[in-house]
């Protein structure tokens, strides 16, 4: 798992006079013993639920809570009565009054923060982050997205001017992460590769860093848009920094969605293609596919299996379209009078199989069905390895001084999914899968790294799915 950008950029702002702790849930239990006056909580979507429950908890026992981060920004009025105090928005331009308002005692209510300018970033406070828990570390070299799919909730985040780190800052952050011992780091940016010569330069930068001096090689991952497959010397430089994964949303081959959803970089162009020029270039992929567009029938989801096979592709991140609250998909299902569940602490996100709007050519629960069916036959043993040999065999290799091995000790370089692989191998299927990875990373052993992290990542899929013996079958999904 990544660590937590956002918290420990908010502890950059106290002065020393503040003793801080950071806690994070996703890797460690809640401590209410802790006695802290203020309690800060971090919320994004699928966290609104559990935060609104410390919340509760820790202001029983007379604590101040304040809660901030992407869900409270975005729909803040869910969490009236939960908090003492609601941030809303980036914090950096506001620290100084909330800083301030804390020491005094005079918290108020709400505060919105405004655009920060990440030329003068401040470093996380990495220092007081349980790093050992952690897998990959993270550092944010942009903010904001110009593109504007009408279904994502960035533009009303962040905005659509993006706003960009120096590179020497970035360097600064990443020489921090691999001093506390991270070889993985996601720059965890919405659109990475959007503004081609700033990232041209980064990535020179981090080329000439990684690997150098007597470091070990790290391997980088962050999302971009399918647009970069159109820049070879783009796709050039991320493979000479060590940028081995990108996350990317495809979405759908249905062209008339994607022009539904505005969704414009994805369209004129032969998708499988891209990909393709993308991992030849050494960049695997993860995809994120969606369905349940208007322009959706029954049939999209067999066709978009059809589509996810086809692409030199293993993990996919599967939704069914949602509309997030602050989204202009939102407003128009909303004047279409097609919301059928109102924002609440425990909402739809985009991970569940029921979406919070009315399809328009099926019912909720057939595209919940036909989701579990796709998602079950991606994640099939059968179908995955037939994915995985065709992404080894295009996936492009890695400049050489980049193959070099970790020369940390080995208590701190045992491979984050080894316990997985373990536990996995007793599944005769997944078992399958394993030894096809390892017989293909034999044939490719300066990759062995990236196969074994798509492996680790599918098998993490796969272990969490539903056992379900009689999936819906298509005929049943189709009628
Ligand atoms: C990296 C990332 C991930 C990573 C790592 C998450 C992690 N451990 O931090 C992974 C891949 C695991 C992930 C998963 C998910 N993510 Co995510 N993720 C991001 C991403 C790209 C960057 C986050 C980041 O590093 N920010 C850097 C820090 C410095 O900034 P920040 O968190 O925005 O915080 C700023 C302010 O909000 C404020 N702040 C933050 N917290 C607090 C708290 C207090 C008290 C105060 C005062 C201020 C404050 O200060 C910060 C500086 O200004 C964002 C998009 C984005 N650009 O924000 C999406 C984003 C946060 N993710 C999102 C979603 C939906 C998810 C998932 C639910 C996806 C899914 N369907 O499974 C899961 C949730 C997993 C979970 N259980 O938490 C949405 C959230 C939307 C929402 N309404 O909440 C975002 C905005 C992207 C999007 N629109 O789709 N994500
Ligand atoms: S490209 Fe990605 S981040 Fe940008 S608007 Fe579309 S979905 Fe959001």
């Amino acid at each position: 798992m990544n660590a937590a950008a956002g918290i420990a950029t908010v502890a950059a702002f106290f002065p020393d006079d503040f003793e801080l702790r950071l806690c994070d849930e996703i890797v460690e239990p809640v401590d209410y013993d802790d006695p802290a006056e203020v309690i800060a909580i971090s919320v994004n979507i699928a966290q609104a639920a559990g935060a609104a429950i410390i919340a509760r908890r820790f202001r029983a026992m007379g604590r101040t809570v304040i809660l901030g981060g992407a869900h409270v920004s975005l729909a803040p009025d869910i969490f009236e009565g939960v908090a003492d105090c609601l941030v809303l928005g980036e914090f950096e331009q506001i620290a100084d009054d909330v800083v301030a308002d804390i020491a005094d005692g005079t918290l108020k209510r709400r505060y919105q923060g405004g655009k920060a300018d990440l030329g003068n970033a401040r470093m996380p406070r990495w220092d007081l982050y349980p790093n050992e828990l952690a897998l990959a570390g993270v550092v944010q070299t942009s903010r904001g997205c110009p593109f504007d799919c009408n279904f994502c909730d960035v533009i009303q985040y962040l905005g659509r001017v993006q706003r960009h780190k120096p590179p020497e800052l970035v360097i600064h952050e990443v020489q921090a992460l691999y001093d506390l011992g991270y070889r993985q780091i996601n720059l965890s940016d919405d659109n990475f590769t959007v503004y081609r010569q700033r990232t041209l330069v980064l990535l020179e930068a981090l080329a000439a860093w990684n690997g150098a001096d007597g470091r070990d090689p790290v391997s980088f991952m962050t999302q971009m848009s399918i647009d970069v497959a159109r820049h070879p010397e783009l796709l050039a430089a991320c493979n000479r920094a060590g940028l081995r994964f990108g996350f990317v949303g495809l979405e759908t081959s249905n062209i008339e969605a994607l022009k539904e959803s505005r969704k414009r970089q994805n369209m004129r162009i032969d998708l499988v293609e891209q990909c393709e020029k993308v991992v030849r270039a050494g960049v695997s992929l993860q995809a994120g596919l969606m369905i349940g567009f208007d322009s959706d029938d029954l049939s999209c989801f067999e066709r978009q299996f059809d589509f996810a096979m086809a692409l030199p592709i293993v993990v996919y991140r599967l939704s069914v379209l949602v509309a997030p609250i602050a989204t202009p998909l939102y407003d128009q299902m909303r004047a279409a009078g097609r919301i059928v569940e109102e924002p609440s602490l425990v909402p739809v996100t985009s991970g569940s199989s029921l979406t919070n709007i009315q399809p328009a050519q099926m019912s909720r629960e057939q595209l919940g069905e036909g989701a579990e069916w796709l998602r079950h036959a991606l994640l099939d043993p059968g179908n995955a390895i037939g994915r995985f040999e065709r992404y080894a065999q295009l996936l492009g290799d890695m400049p050489e001084h980049l193959t070099q091995p970790d020369r940390r000790d080995p208590a701190a370089r045992s491979h984050p999914f080894m316990e997985l692989f373990s536990v996995m191998a007793r599944d005769p299927a997944a078992r399958r899968v394993i030894d096809c990875v390892r017989d293909l990373a034999a044939t490719r052993p300066t990759l062995r790294g990236d196969l074994m992290q798509a492996l680790g990542l599918y098998l993490n899929s796969y272990a969490r799915q539903p056992r379900k013996a009689d999936l819906p079958r298509m005929s049943a999904v189709a009628s």
